[in-house]
C-alpha cells in the first residue's frame, strides 16, 4: 500500500514555516519584527474582546500566527510557467493581475494563494510574484544581454522539477516526498551573495533600473521580504524604532479606522548587502546590493467594485493633494489629509453592507439558531432583529498603489520612471500558462455561499 498523500494545505504550511526559518536566519531584523508583531497582536486581542470573539467565530485565530506573505521577482516566461506548477503542489493558485509599470516599475505580477475558505483558514500563505518586462528596457543591446544572462540560469533544482512532475502524475506527494519537495523548493528562494555577472554589467543593469539588476544578476529569485499580519499596524509602526528598526515614513493604504478596509502596509528599508561579483580573471570583486527588506500588514474587509472605486477615488485625491517627499517630508500632512478625505467612507459594518461597499459573511446568531427567525423576512429585517449576523470577509489580495509605494521606498524615491507601454495581461497569462482568477468573483462567491447556508437553515428551522 502506498503511503497516503499529504494534503496540499499541509505542504504549504511546511513550506511557509521553512521559508520563515530561512528568512529569519538570513535577515535577523525579520525575527525582531515577528516578536514585535506577536506582542502587539496579543495586546490588541486583550484590549478588544469583541475583535477576539469575531476572530474566533470566523476561525481566524488559527491562521493569525502563521499568516504571512512573501514576494519574488522572476526573469523569464519559463520561470513563471514552472513556478505556477510549483505553487500548485501547495494549493496556491494565481489570483489577480497587477500592472506596476504605471508606477515606473518594469514588472507585472500576480499573487499565488489558496482560494477556498477552508484552505485560507488553515494557512493563507501568499507569494506576490512579479515577472520582469524586458521589453520595457529601451537600450536594445542591454535588453539582449539581460535576456541572454537569464536564459543561462536554472532556478529550480532537478529534484524539485522531478517532484513537481511526480505530483502532476500521481495527484499528490507522500509525506516523505513532500518533505523532500519543500527542501528542494526552498533552494529557489534562497539568497545568493555571489552574483552571476561582473560589476560592470551589474552597474549597467542597475542604471537601467535597480530592479532589473536585482532580477538579472543572481542565480535565483531570492525572497525579498516576508510579511507577518498584525492587528494594529500603528502600534507596530510606533514600536519599531524602540527595537532598532526604522520604518518608512507613512503607512500605505487607507487610514486607521474603526472598521478596517482592504490592506494597510509599512516596511523597513532594504539592507545593503555585500556581494561578490565575477571578474575576468575568474576571481571576484566585492560590491553591494540592496534588495531585501521587512514589511508588516494589517488586513481589513474586502471591498466590492463600488467600494473599491470609492477607495481609489479618495486615495487618488489625497495623493494629488500631498506628495510625501524623500526622507518622509510631508508625512504628517499626508496622514492628516488621508484621515480627513476618508471621512467620506462609511465606518460601520452595517452601513458598508447596506451601501454595497464591502463583502460580508452571514451567519445565524444564537437566537437565529434557536429558530426565532422567519425564513421569508427580508435580510435587512433579520439583521436588525438580531437573527442574522454579519462579519467582514478579509481582503486576501494586494493593492498596486501600495505595492508601488513599497517598491519605491526600497528603490529610492529618486527612481520614478514612466514606461510608455502599459498593462499586458494577455502576455502575462500566456507566460503563466493559465489565466489568473478574478479576486472579486472569489469574494462574491464566499458571500453568496454564506447567504445560501443561512437561508437553508432558516427554512429548515421553519419547517
Ligand atoms: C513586491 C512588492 C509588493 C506588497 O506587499 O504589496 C508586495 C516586491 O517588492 O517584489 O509585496
Ligand atoms: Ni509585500
Amino acid at each position: 500500500m502506498p503511503d497516503r498523500h499529504l494534503h496540499p494545505d499541509e505542504i504549504r504550511t511546511l513550506f511557509s514555516r521553512a521559508m520563515s526559518d530561512m528568512y529569519r536566519a538570513e535577515v535577523p531584523q525579520y525575527g525582531t519584527l515577528m516578536e514585535l508583531v506577536r506582542d502587539v497582536n496579543a495586546a490588541a486581542l486583550e484590549a478588544d474582546p469583541a475583535l477576539a470573539a469575531a476572530m474566533e467565530r470566523n476561525d481566524e485565530m488559527e491562521r493569525l500566527d502563521v499568516e504571512r506573505h512573501g514576494a519574488i521577482r522572476l526573469g523569464t516566461a519559463e520561470e513563471l510557467f514552472t513556478i505556477r506548477r510549483l505553487f500548485a503542489v501547495m494549493g496556491m493558485y494565481p489570483v489577480g493581475y497587477y500592472d506596476l509599470s504605471v508606477a515606473g516599475v518594469p514588472v507585472h505580477s500576480t499573487a499565488f494563494r489558496p482560494v477556498d475558505d477552508e484552505a485560507l483558514r488553515r494557512n493563507p500563505f501568499r507569494v506576490f510574484t512579479s515577472l520582469l518586462r524586458l521589453e520595457l528596457i529601451e537600450d536594445e543591446a542591454l535588453r539582449a544581454e539581460a535576456a541572454a544572462i537569464l536564459a543561462r540560469r536554472a532556478i529550480f533544482t532537478p529534484r524539485a522539477l522531478e517532484l513537481i512532475e511526480q505530483w502532476e502524475r500521481a495527484g499528490g506527494l507522500t509525506t516523505g516526498e513532500a518533505q523532500d519537495f519543500v527542501a528542494q523548493a526552498l533552494e529557489t528562494f534562497r539568497w545568493h551573495s555571489d552574483a552571476t555577472v561582473d560589476l560592470a554589467t551589474y552597474r549597467k543593469l542597475h542604471d537601467a533600473h535597480r530592479l532589473i539588476a536585482d532580477v538579472v544578476s543572481f542565480r535565483g529569485p531570492h525572497i525579498n521580504h516576508l510579511t507577518p499580519r498584525t492587528l494594529d499596524i500603528d502600534a507596530v509602526q510606533a514600536g519599531m524604532p524602540g527595537r532598532g528598526i526604522s520604518p518608512k515614513a507613512i503607512i500605505e493604504g487607507p487610514p486607521r479606522r474603526a472598521c478596517p478596509i482592504l490592506l494597510r502596509q509599512t516596511s523597513f528599508k532594504a539592507l545593503e548587502e555585500a556581494i561578490a561579483f565575477r571578474d575576468d580573471e575568474g576571481g571576484s570583486a566585492t560590491g553591494t546590493h540592496t534588495a531585501r527588506f521587512g514589511e508588516i500588514e494589517q488586513r481589513g474587509v474586502a471591498l466590492t467594485p463600488k467600494g473599491r472605486r470609492l477607495y481609489d477615488e479618495l486615495l487618488a485625491s489625497v495623493r494629488s493633494e500631498v506628495q510625501v517627499g524623500a526622507g518622509g517630508r510631508n508625512a504628517g500632512d499626508y496622514d492628516r489629509e488621508l484621515g480627513e478625505v476618508f471621512a467620506r467612507f462609511p465606518d460601520d459594518w452595517e452601513t458598508m453592507r447596506r451601501d454595497g461597499l464591502a463583502f460580508f459573511r452571514y451567519s445565524l446568531t444564537e437566537a437565529g439558531a434557536r429558530g426565532a427567525g422567519r425564513a421569508d423576512a427580508a435580510l435587512d429585517t433579520l439583521i436588525a432583529e438580531g437573527i442574522v449576523r454579519i462579519d467582514p470577509i478579509i481582503y486576501e489580495d494586494f493593492l498596486p498603489v501600495s505595492a508601488a509605494g513599497i517598491f519605491q521606498s526600497n528603490l529610492g524615491t529618486d527612481q520614478q520612471q514612466n514606461y510608455a507601454e502599459r498593462s499586458n495581461r494577455a502576455a502575462f497569462e500566456a507566460a503563466l500558462g493559465a489565466s489568473v482568477a478574478d479576486e472579486l468573483a472569489l469574494y462574491a462567491r464566499a458571500e453568496r455561499a454564506s447567504l445560501d447556508a443561512v437561508e437553508a437553515r432558516l427554512r429548515a428551522a421553519a419547517a
